[in-house]
Parts: C-alpha cells; structure tokens; sequence
C-alpha cells in the first residue's frame, strides 16, 4: 500500500523521531519517561503512531522500526547518563507483541544496549497482554534472558486486555501500568476508582510496581495516591514532547 511504502521511506529518510512524556514519583519527582514514536511527514507534518503503528505491524516493517526505536532510545538514556541531574531518569519502550516474537528480538535488545553503551537498568520494556496469546512459556523465557541483563518490564494498558492472574504471577514483571480508560472518570465513576484500586492492590500483593497513565487534573492524581499509586503519567505533568522539554518540567515537579 501507500502507506506501506511511505513507512519504508521515512525509516530510510531518517522522518521518525521520538517524543517524550515524563513519569512522575510523588515522591521522588520525575523518574523517567515514555519514548512515543512520532513519523514527521514532509507534507502532513506529525503523523500519529496510532495511524501507522498497525500498518508497521501488518507488513513486518515493525521490526526494523523497533530497532530504530530502541537505538534512539538508549542513545537518549546515554544522553541522559552524562549529567547528574537526570542520569538516574529511566526510559520506557514500547515493544508490540510481533516485535517481541521475533526470533532474534533478545540479541537485537543486547546488541543495542553494547553498541551505544546505555545502562540495562534504566531501560523498561513495555509489553501488552496481547503478547499472552502466544506461547507463554517461550514469552517467558525471553523476558528471563532480558531480565538477568537488568532490563525491566511494565504491563501496558493494563485491565484492557487478556491476563489471567495466573499468568501475571509468572511473567517476571516490574510494573504494571493501569489504563488510561480507567482514570478518565475516576473522579465520576465508582466502577473505575474501584478498578483502580483493585490493580494498584494487585499489583503491591504480587510484588509489582504501579504507575497510572492519562493523569490529567489534580484530583485525580489525589485519588490515586489515595488508594496507593505514587507513580503517574498525563498530561497534568507535560504531554508527550522532545527531549529538550523534560528538564523544565523536572525542575517543576522536584
Ligand atoms: O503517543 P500516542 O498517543 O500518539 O500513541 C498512540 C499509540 O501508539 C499508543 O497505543 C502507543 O502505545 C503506540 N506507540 C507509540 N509509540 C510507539 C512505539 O515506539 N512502538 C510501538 N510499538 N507503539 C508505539
Ligand atoms: O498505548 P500507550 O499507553 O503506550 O500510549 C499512550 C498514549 O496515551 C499516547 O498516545 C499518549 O499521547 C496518550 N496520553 C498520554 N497522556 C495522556 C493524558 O493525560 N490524556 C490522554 N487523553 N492521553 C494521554
Ligand atoms: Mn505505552
Ligand atoms: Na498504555
């Protein structure tokens, strides 16, 4: 398709870019952030993944886009690495499900992270329960050989998708990342703050950390800290941005 080859060409071209959103601590300020792949069209100017991510799957380009992804990433954790006030920050990944399946995904991971020198403890891989359709015990496996290199694993849109509880106690886990559906009403919605408070319980019984996505007001950020989660992502703490934009908004929440 069309599309197909003007993905082919932006990767080529050099036309994606990575934005940025911060990841808040309430009580350690910002800790890191998601990278959010962007494609800068020359005529349409920013595309969203959301348009192309699922085009990039469907024709298999997903793979080398990940790799660029990942480079770009870790080229930005060694950025990040140079200067004591943000050398700590951690940067979280996207993986889909087919990227992670690929058969040489571990040594592409290993070869990334030796190549630009970036620290395995601040990268987080961030998978969706999708990857739980496929076969658990080799899944399972790969995120073992990631994890003894130190690299860490958050749940995505977590409460969206297919875990059974048996499962999440045997993936090796860090985080689980509670959806952004479930904060939007959560001021409104007795069902969503109940959910919300389900996972973040879930998630402190199974030895798991907890991070909210879509945190956009105050309140909602109060009524999460209330039911335990310290750890946010939103729009109340800055939009997805270029990585020059996250110092400000560090300096801010510190
Ligand atoms: O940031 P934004 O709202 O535009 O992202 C839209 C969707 O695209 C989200 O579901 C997000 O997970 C996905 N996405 C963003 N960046 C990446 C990426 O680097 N890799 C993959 N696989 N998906 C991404
Ligand atoms: O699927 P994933 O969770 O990786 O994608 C995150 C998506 O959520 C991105 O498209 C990002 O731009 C979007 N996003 C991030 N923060 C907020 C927020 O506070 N409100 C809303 N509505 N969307 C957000
Ligand atoms: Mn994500
Ligand atoms: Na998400």
């Amino acid at each position: 398709t069309a599309l197909e080859a003007g993905l082919r060409e932006a990767l080529r071209e050099g036309q994606f870019l990575l934005h940025y959103q911060p990841q808040i601590s309430r009580d350690q300020g910002m800790v890191g952030a998601e990278a959010l792949l962007r494609w800068e069209h020359p005529e349409r100017g920013l595309v969203s993944p959301a348009e192309f991510v699922p085009v990039a799957e469907a024709c298999g380009l997903i793979v080398p886009l990940g790799a660029w992804i990942l480079r770009a990433a870790c080229l930005q954790l060694v950025e990040w690495g140079r200067d004591a006030a943000t050398a700590h920050w951690t940067v979280a990944v996207n993986v889909s499900a087919l990227q992670f399946r690929h058969p040489h995904f571990v040594e592409e991971v290993v070869e990334v992270l030796h190549s630009t020198g970036a620290n395995p403890l601040r990268l987080k891989l961030e998978l969706t329960e999708s990857l739980l359709l496929d076969d658990v015990e080799d899944i399972i496996r790969r995120m073992g050989s990631l994890r003894a290199l130190g690299v860490r694993f958050s749940l995505d849109d977590f409460g969206t998708g297919y875990s059974s509880l048996s499962y999440l106690k045997r993936l090796p886990l860090d985080q689980l990342k509670i959806d952004q559906s479930f904060v939007r009403d959560l001021l409104s919605d007795p069902n969503d703050a109940a959910i919300a408070r389900t996972i973040v319980n879930l998630a402190h019984s199974l030895d798991l950390g907890v991070i909210a996505e879509g945190v956009e007001t105050p309140e909602q950020r109060d009524l999460l800290a209330s039911v335990g989660c310290l750890h946010y992502q939103g729009y109340l703490f800055g939009r997805p941005a270029p990585a020059s934009a996250l110092p400000r908004i560090a300096a801010q929440v510190a």
